[in-house]
């Protein structure tokens, strides 16, 4: 007999096709009274697979009262309340490490499109003005630029690689010094004082909420930039949109925004930003990657055996 789940959302798709084959699936998004599903599955289900950013809070976890395990799939589990798991004896997995060469990719695509502006010179070719305007003006060089990481994680990591490649020089702050080969810096403002390219690559939610605030772009000042490959809520949205308006700072690469896939209006037309709709990890094998970590987790735990990745 397939052991039963409760789904979350509707998430990547062979990974839906892969949960509803190997278990006997509750697809929560499709029922039309939620607490009624619930109920339902109540009295049996030990296990919920997550998809996106919605909240797993207490209230969740104490509908389903058989609650075993919550296996998320992504890295990041600020969606989920981990205080309210650990109470409860739920274990929490997640998928690292099988995303961290892509969105270290996309971490430096960033970087390369707001200090070269290459999407803004595409769209220039492509709206016709090349002839009539000439050249597009000039932008600022990546190579030999310094690259303030906050949050030198696995992915973290991932990235120093890839910007060393590039001739950038690397910094970086987490609440603990590594043995790395990079320069600490003791906070993020003092981070931010000290780069020419902020990047942020923190875990999301309470423990880092706007810890990218007015006084870390102050000190990143007019010639700076920031990237945002973590969550929107590290940053404070209004004080960087702002910032950006007036220019004081030079630009920002953003894949992640406060309340998406809402993106206020305000940004789209700003000329020293690039906006990427979360896209990250958002490759076929690296979904699948993901996907199959988080299935892995699930038949590990039915098995009684320890599971793959915990948080
Ligand atoms: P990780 O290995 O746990 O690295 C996180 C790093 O952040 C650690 O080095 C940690 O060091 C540091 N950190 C945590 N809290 C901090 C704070 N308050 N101040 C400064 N540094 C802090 O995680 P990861 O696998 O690299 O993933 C990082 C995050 O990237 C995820 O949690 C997720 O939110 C985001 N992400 C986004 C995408 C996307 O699609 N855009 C994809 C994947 C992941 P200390 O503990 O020493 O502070
Ligand atoms: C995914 C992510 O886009 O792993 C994470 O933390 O943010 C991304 O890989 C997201 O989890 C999919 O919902």
């Amino acid at each position: 007999m397939r052991n039963e789940i409760v789904i979350t959302a509707e998430g990547h798709k062979g990974t839906l096709e892969r949960l509803q084959t190997e278990f006997s699936a509750i697809k929560l998004w499709e029922a039309s009274d939620r607490d009624a599903a619930l109920r339902q599955a109540a009295p049996r289900v030990r296990a919920l697979a997550h998809f996106g950013h919605a909240k797993v809070d207490g209230k969740f976890m104490d509908a389903l009262p058989k609650l075993e395990i919550i296996s998320n799939f992504g890295v990041g589990v600020d969606a989920i309340d981990l205080d309210a798991a650990r109470q409860r004896n739920v274990i929490v997995t997640n998928t690292p490490d099988v995303l961290n060469d892509c969105v270290a990719d996309t971490a430096l695509a960033l970087v390369l499109n707001t200090l070269r502006k290459f999407p803004q010179s595409e769209s220039y070719v492509r709206s016709g003005l090349w002839p009539t305007r000439g050249a597009y003006p000039l932008t600022t060089s990546v190579g030999g630029k310094t690259l303030g990481i906050l949050g030198l994680g696995r992915i973290g990591e991932a990235i120093a690689k890839r910007a060393q490649a590039f001739g950038m020089k690397i910094r970086y702050h987490n609440r603990n010094k590594k043995d790395v080969p990079y320069a600490y810096d003791p906070d993020p403002v003092a981070l931010a004082k000290n780069s020419d390219v902020l990047l942020v690559v923190t875990p999301g939610g309470a423990g880092t909420a706007k810890l990218v605030d007015a006084k870390v772009l102050d000190a990143l000042g007019p010639q700076g930039y920031l990237v945002n490959v973590a969550r929107g809520s590290v940053v404070d949205e209004a004080v960087l949109l702002r910032y950006l308006q007036e220019k004081k700072i030079a630009g920002a690469g953003l894949d992640v925004f406060e309340h998406e896939p809402n993106v206020p209006a305000a940004f789209w037309t700003l000329d020293n930003a690039v906006l990427f709709p979360h896209v990250a990890s958002a490759t076929v094998e690296t979904r699948k990657a993901m996907g199959d970590l988080q299935v892995e987790n699930l038949h590990l735990h039915f098995a009684g055996k320890p599971v793959k990745t915990p948080v």
